[in-house]
């Protein structure tokens, strides 16, 4: 299993501004030329770039050292240092910078290819041929680089989907995942079979694609650390439609359905007030229509729809749920 990092402390470094260069011209017969130091480069900035081709943080090395290069220092015959290059560090969209020091989110990476200039690089030096003034034709001193900036910054990752299905451990959220997008997520008859997020595409076929993630299964006292805990809520924070999974053949659907919702509540009371559906999973478990119609009334809600992701019964219901959530969303 590929490891799922969404957390990350680095420290970056801006590269140092090169100094100013004390040079005299030389040129035969002329025993003492003018001033002709070069200006030093200026240091490289540091940016944080979002890029959808990165899924986590799992490619960046905790508390290493990210630098970029230093400006080179200024030259005779007035040439000027190189800069320095420019350092790029690349993340998934969804990602919240964070100046470790102060707690503070400086950044959030949310569109692709956002671009943040995280430290700036320090400008290069004047040569001595910049302080060549009328009362002194022969400066012997030259400006030093301005150091880079530096930081520690902590990263964090909150995945950005349109929709987010939650449910209990081994309520069939994978498989319906993976009936209704291109993702292949593990599915297993066991509790906490997915243990990161999954995120899959829906391609509606006609311009519309949403993105769904899965997240590991929430049990009772997720809050509090149980089960997986709620570090992944986190990855649905930021979701704009919520599906609720619950096990049709499960022993009380109401209370199965408030344990999500509180769980969901303690973490952040935002998560409830967005749209959402219940899904019952496993109708094909059930003996007859009239027993689904009962366990469905159970849940005395309206936007409830009853579905066999093995089976594949009624997911044209439930994208259409989708499709529907969507569009309140981008009503609103
Ligand atoms: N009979 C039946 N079984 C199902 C259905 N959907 C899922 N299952 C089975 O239920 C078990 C759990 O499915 P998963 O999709 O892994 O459940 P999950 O909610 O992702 O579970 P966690 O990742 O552990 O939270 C697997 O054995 C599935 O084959 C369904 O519609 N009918
Ligand atoms: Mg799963």
């Amino acid at each position: 299993m590929s490891k799922f990092t969404d957390t990350m402390t680095i420290r970056i470094h801006a590269g140092k501004g090169g100094s100013g260069s004390v040079s005299f011209r030389r040129e035969k017969y002329i025993p003492k030329g003018g001033p002709d130091g070069g200006d030093g480069g200026r240091g490289g900035d540091v940016y944080i770039v979002s890029d959808r081709r990165y899924y986590n943080l799992s490619h960046l090395f905790k508390d290493r050292l990210y630098r970029a290069e230093n400006g080179q220092t200024g030259m005779g015959e007035n040439r000027h240092g190189r800069d320095g290059k420019h350092l790029t560090i690349f993340v998934p969209p969804g990602t919240q910078i964070i100046d470790e020091e102060t707690d503070e989110i400086i950044y959030d990476l949310i569109e692709e290819d956002d671009r943040f200039m995280a430290a700036e690089g320090g400008r290069g030096g004047k040569g001595n041929a910049f302080f060549k003034t009328s009362t002194n034709q022969t400066p012997r001193f030259s400006q030093p680089g301005m150091p880079g900036e530096e930081k520690i910054l902590r990263l964090n990752l909150k995945l950005i989907a349109d929709i987010g299905l939650v449910g209990l451990p081994n309520s069939g959220k994978s498989t319906i995942l993976s009936r209704i997008t291109n993702a292949r997520p593990k599915i297993a008859d066991y509790p906490f079979t997915t243990l990161i997020p999954n995120l899959g595409v829906i391609d509606r076929n006609d311009g519309r694609i949403y993105t769904i993630a899965d997240i590991p299964g929430i049990i009772e006292g997720a809050h509090k650390g149980h089960g997986l805990g709620l570090s992944f809520l986190q990855h649905i924070e930021r979701v704009k439609a919520i599906i609720y999974v619950i096990d049709v053949t499960g022993y009380d659907l109401g209370f199965n359905y408030k344990l999500l919702k509180d769980e969901l509540k303690t973490y952040n009371k935002e998560l409830i007030k967005k749209p959402h559906y219940i899904v019952l999973n496993k109708i094909d478990l059930i003996d007859g229509d009239d027993e689904i119609k009962r366990r469905k009334s159970e849940l005395k809600k309206k936007n409830v729809l009853t579905i066999s992701a093995i089976n594949g019964t009624n997911m044209d219901k439930l994208l259409a749920a989708i499709d529907c959530m969507m569009e309140k969303q981008d009503a609103s």
